[in-house]
């Protein structure tokens, strides 16, 4: 199978863990959309649910499917949280926001009682690293957070150009940056989430319960200590 046919695979198998009266987080992202319109399919059936979303991107395709939102600032506690990823390794840990919204992500699913990662086999690792992890920075701290950046050992790349750099949905500046395979992402995590002026990062260490990946038309349900087959 291609890879969009997995990601709609892993997506559709993750959407059936949602149910009447949930309050769901929708993600970002090519994988998330399929979740979303899955999601909308079920709601114009009779399920009753309702959403907040991730990014601007997602709210569009959410409204376009009809799936009842709440503004995310009225919202605590939410149920379920489903989501996409750049790389997920074998604990569960991933990094997330090639698409730039991992900052609202990862609000999402703090808030969210559990949250669920879905992939296609591509995503996979067996560690951290290949993928730079994103960071939104304040604009007015972005020399002084790529300075930190490359302290702490990473090599930071402003996302778009300098002239017209890449904005976020809410209107921040973007570093992807560089560690190489990551041998500590537990400090890694404290180093960053440490400096001012650096919003949130891409890495996700503890905010996963279970994955669904999907390779060649098989999907995989991982939690974090069981593997069945779904
Ligand atoms: C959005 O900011 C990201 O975290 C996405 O969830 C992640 O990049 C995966 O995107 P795809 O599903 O498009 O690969």
């Amino acid at each position: 199978m291609n890879r969009d046919g997995d990601k709609q695979a892993a997506a559709l198998a993750a959407a059936a863990e949602v149910g009447d009266g949930m309050l769901v987080g929708l993600g970002t992202g090519s994988t998330a959309a399929f979740v979303i319109a899955e999601i909308g399919r079920r709601c114009a059936a009779g399920l009753r649910i309702e959403a907040v979303v991730t990014s601007l991107a997602s709210e569009a395709m959410a409204r376009a499917a009809g799936i009842p939102l709440r503004p995310m600032d009225d919202v605590a506690r939410i149920d379920l949280a489903i989501d996409g990823a750049d790389e997920v390794d074998p604990d569960l840990q991933a990094i997330k926001g090639a698409g730039g919204a991992m900052l609202r992500e990862k609000i999402v699913a703090a808030a969210a009682r559990r949250m669920i990662v879905i992939a296609d086999g591509s995503k996979r690792v067996a560690r951290l690293g290949a993928a730079p992890i994103p960071v939104e920075i304040l604009p007015l701290a972005h020399a002084f957070v790529v300075d930190r950046i490359a302290a702490i050992g990473g090599v930071p790349q402003l996302r778009g150009t300098a002239d017209a750099p890449y904005r976020t949905d809410q209107s921040n500046l973007v570093l992807d940056c560089h560690f190489g395979p990551i041998a500590d992402s537990v400090s890694l995590d404290r180093l960053l989430s440490a400096i001012p002026g650096l919003l949130g990062h891409g890495l996700f260490l503890d905010q996963i319960d279970a994955l669904y990946v999907a390779e060649d038309g098989v999907v995989e349900r991982i939690a974090r200590s069981v593997v069945t087959t779904a």
